[in-house]
Formats: C-alpha cells, structure tokens, sequence
C-alpha cells in the first residue's frame, strides 16, 4: 500500500524540492529517499518503490497531471484515434528512470528489508485513462468496454505488454517482489471481470514468471469480494492483498485453501483514529491469522490527515505479539 505521502512532513519537503508529483517519480535520488523515508522512521519489514501506477499512460504519451489535494488528471482517451495517438517511444527512457530509482533504493536498503515494485492493473490504469480522472464507479472505461469492446480490447492488450516491461525492469534492477495493483477491480460484473481483471492478470503473471521465476507477485482485487477466489486460482499470483471491506474468516479460509499468502487488511482510518479502536482491531487481525502465511498491511493506502506517531504505535503493537 501506499506509505509514502503527504502525512509525513519528510515527504513534504522532498515533494516541494521536486516541482511537481510526476517530476519526483522519474527523479532517482528523490524517488529514492522518499522511498526510505518510512523504513528509516517506522523500521518496515518491505519498502515499496515511491512511483505511481500512471507513470505507464504517461510514459506512453498521454497527458497526465496530479493537482494538489485533488489527485490525478489526464486528457481522457475516448476513441480508436486517441488510442493510435499512444505510442512506446518514450516508454525505455521513463521507465529506465525509475528502474535507477529500484537500483539505488536496493543498494541503500539493509539485505533484509524487502524492496517491492509495483505497477497498476491494466484494468484499473484504463479507468484512469478512459475516465481522465479518479471516479467513484468508473462509468466511462465500463461504457467503453461495453460500446466499444474492441478499442477497450486494445487498449488493455498496451497495458498488460506495457506493464510486463515496467515490471520486469523493476525487477532486473532489483525489485525483490511486485505487487499489481486493481483498485477498481470491485465495480465489475462477474462476465467481465474474468474478461478484464482476470485475464490480463494472468497474462502478466505468465510473462513475469516465464522471465523472473523466483520474484513473488501479489494481487490486489480491491473489493472484489467473493471473486478473489477466482481471482487466486485463475491468476496465478503468490500473495492476494485484501482491502478492508474483506472479512478475517475468509483471509483464513483463502490461506488455507488456495495456498496463497494473504496480505491486510487494517483500516486506514484506523491509524488516523488511533487509541483503542487501532488496538483492539490490530490484536484481532493478528490472532485471527496467527499460524498462516499471512502479510499484516492496511486494506488501502495511507490517508493524509494519518498521525505518523499512530503508524509507530501500530509496528511496535505488532513487534510486540510477535
Ligand atoms: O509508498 C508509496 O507512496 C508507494 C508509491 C505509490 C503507489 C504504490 C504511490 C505514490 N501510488 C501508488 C499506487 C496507486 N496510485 C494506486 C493503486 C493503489 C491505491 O488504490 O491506492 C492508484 C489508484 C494510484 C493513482 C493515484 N495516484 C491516486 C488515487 C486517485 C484516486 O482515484 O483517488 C492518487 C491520490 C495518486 C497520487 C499519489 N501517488 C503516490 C502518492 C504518495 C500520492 C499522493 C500525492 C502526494 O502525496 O504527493
């Protein structure tokens, strides 16, 4: 998940050095220090690589920015003749940028925190550049599989051949695990969810295993409720991320069953909460899942308005029952 960002005022400060959001995420030494930043305060067991899943629509041409306080925007691609206009040109040139970022963040870290790079689901990165923009129900990439399943199609067989390079570099320049991140996986029917969160993933997973057999890959169908068994079986992925709506008893049944290592699923609203609420939750995650292969992690990214002393409260209540 996210652990990075604004709620520390580390991060605020190299974020300001930078210019702008995308200006840090192809800058290797920033990139690369505020990659660390939450280890060196919190004493993490992984750091997760600081970029973000639309540096792929980016480095394939299309406009993309982040506003403050408001998140990304791109210039939406509505038609067969914008996606014609991506092109791969760029991509090697971006994409060696942050594998730097992997390369230097590698060498600083000690051997045994994991390094894990990332990429967006090829789902999920087209809502993003169907829609233009962050939405609560993806309306415009679902129109558009629906209206136009051909140009969707297209745009999606980019993004699994796009995502494969941008993982495997990571990868060869040092990333210990990736994780595929489909935070919209949740607002499909099921026929089009095999077809659009399913299938791609499975693709992904193929290549990255033909090429980096030993590199662990981890999941994340965000709300996908009931279909993450499927989502488990037909994909292929080593570890499932579980967001927060997903109960305890069936990560338990998940890590029994399916012979995955399961990952979550705290609330990030809990570490903006903070107190007995966090504890008491905490506890019950770890009991729960205590004796299975299972990652503790928050069920979404951090929020900015998260105390970091909540965070540091939260690893030495985990450190503890250990
Ligand atoms: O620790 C880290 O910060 C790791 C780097 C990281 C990752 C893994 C960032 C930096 N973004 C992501 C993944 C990401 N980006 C996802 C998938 C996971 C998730 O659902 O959270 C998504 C959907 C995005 C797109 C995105 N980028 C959003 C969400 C927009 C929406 O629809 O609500 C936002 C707010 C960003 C900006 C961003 N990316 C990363 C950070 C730290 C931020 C916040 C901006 C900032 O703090 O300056």
């Amino acid at each position: 998940m996210r652990q990075a960002g604004r709620y520390l005022p580390e991060y605020r400060k190299v974020r300001a050095q930078a210019g702008s959001f995308l200006n840090l995420c192809y800058n290797p030494e920033l990139a690369s220090e505020v990659t660390l930043q939450p280890i060196r305060r919190f004493g993490l067991d992984a750091a997760i690589l600081f970029s973000d899943i639309l540096v792929v629509p980016d480095a394939l041409g299309q406009r993309v920015s982040f506003v403050e306080g408001e998140g990304p925007r791109l210039d939406p691609l509505t038609s067969a003749a914008d996606l014609a206009r991506l092109d791969k040109l760029q991509v090697g040139t971006k994409f060696d940028l942050v594998n730097e970022t992997v390369a230097r963040t590698r060498a600083a870290l000690p051997p045994e925190v994991a390094l894990i790079g990332f990429c967006g689901a090829p789902w999920t990165v087209a809502t993003y550049m169907v829609g233009g923009r962050g939405s609560p129900d993806q309306a415009d990439a679902r129109l558009m599989a629906y209206r136009d399943p051909d140009t969707f199609s297209r745009l999606i067989d980019l993004l699994v051949e796009t995502s494969v390079q941008y993982l495997s570099g990571q990868i060869s320049a040092g990333a210990d695990a990736i994780q595929i991140f489909d935070s919209w996986a949740g607002s499909l029917p099921d026929n089009e969810f095999d077809r659009w969160v399913v299938a791609p993933t499975r693709h992904i997973v193929r290549e990255i295993k033909a090429r980096h057999p030993n590199t662990p890959i981890i999941g994340f169908p965000r709300a996908a409720g009931e279909k993450t068994t499927r989502y488990v079986r037909e994909t292929g992925v080593d570890g499932v991320s579980c967001d927060t709506a997903f109960s305890l008893e069936a990560m338990a049944t998940l890590a029994e069953e399916e012979q995955v290592v399961v990952q979550g699923n705290l609330d990030p609203l809990l570490l903006v909460a903070g107190g007995e609420a966090l504890e008491t939750r905490t506890r019950q995650i770890l009991s729960t899942l205590a004796g299975r292969p299972f990652v503790f992690n928050l069920g979404h990214g951090i929020v900015p308005q998260t105390p970091p002393e909540n965070v540091a409260r939260l690893v030495a209540l985990i450190r503890n029952q250990e």
